[in-house]
C-alpha cells in the first residue's frame, strides 16, 4: 500500500457506531487503514481488517487519551448530533470535544472535526457566506459545534494542533426535502473529504481549515470560498437529480424556510417576528 493512500499512522474515530461512523469505516476500512474506533455504544457491523473497537464514553477523559496513543489523525464525529436541551449537549459535546482536543494536543495529531452547518444557521438564505463568516449557532447544538471550531482555533495558537472544520451540510443516503437539494453531502463525497483531510500533508499557512462540506449541488448557493484547494478535495455527486420529486417539499413554516438551519431554528423559538429584517 502507498504512503499516498494509507496513513502514517493509525487513525482514531470518535461516533464510530453513529450513522456517517459506520459509512467512514467501511470506506477508510476497504482503503486498508489502520482504525481505531470509539463509541458509547458498540459497533454494530463487521470490524474491517485492520479495524479495533473499544467502548468509552467521550466524557472519560483518560479513556480517550488512552484510545488515541500513537495515532496521527482524530475523525472526531462522536457526540449529540442534533438540537436537545442544553444539559444533554454540555458533556459529549464540550467536555467531550476537550478531552478530544487533549488527545490530539499530547499526539501532535490533526483534528477533523464534525462541526456542521448549525454553526451558522442562523444566517438568511438570501445571505452568501465566506469560511469566515460570523458564527450564528441555531440552538444548543449548533451553539456545541461553533465552541469546537473556537477551541480549534485555541489548541492551532496555543499548541500548534492542525483542524479541519468540516461544516456538515445534511449527509444521508440521499436528499429527502427541498433544503437538501442545497445542502446534501453524499456519502461518497464524505468518503473522499475525509481521505483528502487526513493526507493532505499540510493545512496551509494557517493551520486549520474551515470546509463547507456539501456535494456539488447547483441550489448551493449559501456557502462559498473554502479550504477545500489546500487539501485537494471537489465534490463529485449532486443532488441535482432530485429536484423535480423535492422543489415543491418545504416545511411551510416562514422561520425555518427564512433561515440556512431549517428546522432546527424552529425548536424552542420564542421570538414573535419570523427574524431580523
Ligand atoms: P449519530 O448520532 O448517528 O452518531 C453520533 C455517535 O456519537 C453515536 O453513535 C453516539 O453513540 C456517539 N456518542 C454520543 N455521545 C457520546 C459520548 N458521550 N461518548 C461516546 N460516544 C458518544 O450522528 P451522525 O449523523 O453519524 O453524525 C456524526 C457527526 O457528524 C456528529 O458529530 C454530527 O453532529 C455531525 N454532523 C452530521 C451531519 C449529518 O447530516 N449526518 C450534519 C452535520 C454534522
Ligand atoms: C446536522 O448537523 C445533523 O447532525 C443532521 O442530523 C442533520 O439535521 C443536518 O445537520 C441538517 O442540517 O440537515
Amino acid at each position: 500500500m502507498s504512503a499516498e493512500t494509507v496513513p502514517q499512522k493509525p487513525v482514531l474515530l470518535t461516533g464510530a457506531s453513529g450513522a456517517l461512523g459506520r459509512v467512514l469505516t467501511r470506506a477508510l476500512g476497504e482503503q486498508g487503514w489502520t482504525l481505531r474506533l470509539t463509541d458509547r455504544v458498540p459497533f454494530p457491523d463487521p470490524l474491517p481488517e485492520g479495524a479495533r473497537f473499544q467502548l468509552a464514553d467521550l466524557e472519560d477523559g483518560p479513556a480517550i487519551l488512552r484510545l488515541a496513543e500513537g495515532c496521527g489523525t482524530i475523525l472526531h464525529f462522536g457526540g449529540i448530533s442534533v438540537e436537545h436541551p442544553f444539559e444533554t449537549v454540555i458533556g459529549p459535546n464540550i467536555r467531550g470535544l476537550y478531552h478530544a482536543y487533549e488527545a490530539a494536543r499530547r499526539e501532535r495529531a490533526r483534528m477533523i472535526f464534525a462541526s456542521s452547518n448549525h454553526a451558522v444557521g442562523f444566517h438568511t438564505r438570501s445571505e452568501i457566506l465566506d469560511d469566515t463568516c460570523s458564527l450564528a449557532p441555531d440552538g444548543y447544538y449548533g451553539l456545541s459545534k461553533a465552541y469546537g471550531e473556537l477551541m480549534g482555533g485555541l489548541y492551532r495558537d496555543k499548541h500548534g494542533v492542525e483542524s479541519v472544520f468540516l461544516r456538515i451540510g445534511s449527509c444521508f443516503p440521499e436528499p429527502t426535502d427541498a433544503r437538501m437539494l442545497a445542502t446534501w453531502l453524499s456519502f461518497a463525497d464524505l468518503s473522499r473529504l475525509i481521505t483528502r483531510a487526513t493526507l493532505a500533508p499540510n493545512l496551509g499557512p494557517a493551520g486549520s481549515v474551515v470546509i463547507w462540506a456539501a456535494s456539488n449541488n447547483s441550489r448551493m448557493t449559501w456557502w462559498r470560498h473554502d479550504g477545500r484547494a489546500v487539501i485537494g478535495w471537489a465534490p463529485q455527486d449532486s443532488a441535482d437529480s432530485y429536484a423535480a420529486a423535492l422543489e415543491g417539499k418545504t416545511s411551510g413554516n416562514p422561520v425555518v424556510e427564512r433561515y440556512q438551519g431549517g428546522g432546527f431554528t424552529a425548536i424552542d423559538y420564542s421570538r414573535r417576528d419570523t427574524g431580523a429584517a
